[in-house]
Formats: C-alpha cells, structure tokens, sequence
C-alpha cells in the first residue's frame, strides 16, 4: 500500500481501493481479488465483527492486496484489535485534534527509540503471518511501514487540519465528505454540491501536502474518483460492496418494472 501511495504521490497512477461493510471471507477475497491496491474493512458503520475483520484481512492479503481496517473510533483497544489482526494501515474516523492525532500515534506504536511515546503492547500472535514475517522483522514494520491514516471530517478538525498533518507518526489524512458535511449543517450526501465543503476539501489537501502527508478521499465511483486524482488526492476507493450491490439490484429490479 505505501508503495502504491509513493507511486500515486510522484504522479503515477492513482492508489485505488475498495471498501467493505459485510463480512465474509469469500466476499473479501472476492472484491481483493479484483486488483485494488487495498481494501477497507469497515468496523465503524459496516455490519464486521471483530472475528469478521480477522478473516477479512486474512482474505485479502492473500489476494495480494493491502487490508486497511477503518475502527469504530479513535480507541486504544479497537486500534490494537485491528493491528495485532494483521492490517497494513488502520484508519480513524473523526480526528479533530494535534492531541488526538499524537493519541492515536502512540497507540499504533511499539515502544522504541524513534517511538518513545508508543504504548502499543507486544504480543502480535498473528499480524507477523500476515506479512511473511516473523515477530522481530514485524515489529520494525509494525513501527515503520504501518499506515496511520487519520481521517479529517468536521469542522473542528478542518480548523485544526495544520496540527493534525504536522503530528509525527500521521502518514495521510483521509476525507470523510459525508461527515464533513453534516458536521457543517448540510445534508451529507449533498456534499458535492456544498461551496463551503469544497472550501473545506482544497484546505486540508493543502495541509496534507504541505506537511509531505499523503492525502485521501472517499468515492463510490470511478468518476468521483477520477476527479479526486485530478485534483492531487494520492488514494481514493472508487466504490463500496453495499453500494455496488443495491445499484446493480435496483437498476434490474426498475428495467422489468418498465417492461
Ligand atoms: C464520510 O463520507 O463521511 C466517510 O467517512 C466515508 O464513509
């Protein structure tokens, strides 16, 4: 995932994903399969359990794809869940803060010398399998290549957004346009069409940049996507499986409806 980040960062193709919110193992393996750099296992809003995301990460790396697990909130022990599972990046909704950001940093660390303020517990009995390492090579890439994404989606956070980027440890801040929306006092899914989130987007994108962070943003389409890459996000997914599959169902169910 990083790789395809770096990639997408020196202006090669965009780092797309996917993003999940059933469980299962086939399922993930499935989508995995489909050549995304990486897929999201959503435990925030998706219907994923904690045995759910284990698979699920087991699923798509191998597949050969990147599990990244969006927690259900900013916590010590959701975070060491997802981390001691396996994932190669953890992503954390609603960081409104420089403090929240160092918070969420230094659980994601193990204790070491470039990390002293990591209070991540050791003890990973299965995230080592889950990148062909064993426990000592693990911990340096637990350390190093693990992705913190954090992501930025109030208002709050939007006038906090230079602190937050600057956090050491923070490798991307991810766009949340729904939440930033609603945080905003718009209906969530007119976030398109709101000047004031565009405003809001073109402002944290610059301080992602500007503290050489890497910047992301949802999309449920190739299209929305394609426009995000153009406007400089280095990753971005292009859809969801409960989207995918209640447009595709709709779309057949209204066709006979029409016959
Ligand atoms: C948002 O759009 O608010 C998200 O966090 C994506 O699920």
């Amino acid at each position: 995932f990083r790789a395809a980040l770096d990639r997408a960062q020196q202006g090669g193709a965009p780092c797309v994903g996917q993003w999940l919110e059933f469980p299962g193992f086939t399922l993930a393996k499935t989508v995995a399969s489909l050549g995304s750099d990486w897929v999201l296992i959503d435990c925030e809003h998706g219907n994923i359990s904690d045995n759910d995301m284990y698979l699920a990460i087991g699923a798509i790396t191998s597949a050969g794809s990147s599990p990244i697990v969006r927690v259900a909130a900013g916590e010590l022990w959701l975070i060491k869940r997802a981390l001691d599972a396996g994932a190669h990046g953890i992503m954390i909704p609603m960081c409104e803060t420089g403090e929240e950001a160092a918070a969420i940093v230094a659980a994601m660390k193990y204790p070491s010398k470039r990390w002293p303020q990591g209070i991540r517990g050791a003890g990973a009995m299965f995230a080592p399998a889950n990148f062909n390492q064993d426990g000592r090579q693990y911990l340096d890439t637990a350390n190093n290549n693990v992705l913190v994404i954090v992501q930025i989606e109030t208002r709050k956070a939007v006038e906090n957004v230079d602190d937050i980027a600057a956090t050491d440890g923070v490798d991307a801040l991810f766009i949340g346009p729904n939440d930033l929306a609603s945080s905003m006092g718009y209906f969530a899914f007119d976030h398109a069409k709101v000047p004031e989130v565009q405003e809001a987007s073109a402002r944290i994108l610059k301080a992602a940049k500007s503290a050489g962070k890497f910047a992301g943003h949802f999309a449920l389409s190739s299209e929305v996507a394609a426009q995000k890459s153009k406007e400089g996000f280095d990753f971005m997914n292009c859809g969801a499986d409960i989207v995918a599959l209640t447009t595709w169902m709709t779309t057949e169910m209204g066709n006979l409806n029409n016959l």
